[in-house]
């Protein structure tokens, strides 16, 4: 019989564009990986990065991190967006548009779903450098489970030089070691 409570890695892009963007996401980090339900694994560099989909709006900030977690997607997807309501996010904003926080499923395992609240892997990720970039940080090698391509293979295609991403020039102390 399957273990009731396997360990699950997952891939989460963390991002920000209102109030203090960077310290938006490192508390976000920080909730998502308090307590005994997410393990934080791996963090990224963190970014500027310019808006896509909705350009009429202020440039993110954006990290991507990595956890082992027992929850299952579902449970995973209520928890981040528990976290952002409390960090401030109002329901019902424009599409693509301004955020206090946005925590986002990339990948869980290999999994490949979809349901009415939640696909996975993430619909738009391979087309995006401020998610790309930042898994590249963290691990190049892993594999897409729809695409069967590697991120740095999917992020050396991408073709969209309106796409700016440029490393903050101060990079926060954040370590698997030590949290905000
Ligand atoms: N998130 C969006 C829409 N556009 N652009 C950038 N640069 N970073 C984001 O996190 C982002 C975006 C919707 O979630
Ligand atoms: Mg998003
Ligand atoms: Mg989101």
């Amino acid at each position: 019989m399957a273990a009731l409570t396997a360990t699950h890695t997952a891939f989460i892009s963390v991002g920000a564009n209102l109030g203090d963007k960077l310290d938006n996401c490192l508390k976000g980090i920080a909730a998502v990986t308090k307590g005994d339900v997410a393990r934080l694994i791996a963090v990224s560099r963190f970014y500027r990065t310019s808006p896509v989909d909705y350009a009429d709006q202020d440039w993110f900030v954006n990290a991507v991190f990595k956890i082992h977690t027992r929850l299952e997607p579902a449970a995973l997807l209520d928890h981040l967006m528990a976290i952002q309501r409390r960090m401030g996010r109002k329901a019902g904003g424009i599409r693509f548009g301004p955020r206090v926080l946005d925590l986002d499923i990339l990948l869980y395992d290999d999994r490949v779903m979809k349901t009415a609240d939640l696909e996975i892997p993430h619909p738009r990720m391979h087309k995006r450098a401020f998610v790309l970039q930042p898994i590249c940080d963290i691990d190049p090698s892993v594999v897409h489970p729809v695409l069967g391509r590697a991120m740095a293979d999917l992020l050396a295609a991408l073709d969209d030089a309106g796409q700016k991403i440029f490393p903050l020039a101060d990079q926060p102390a954040l370590t698997t070691d030590r949290l905000p």
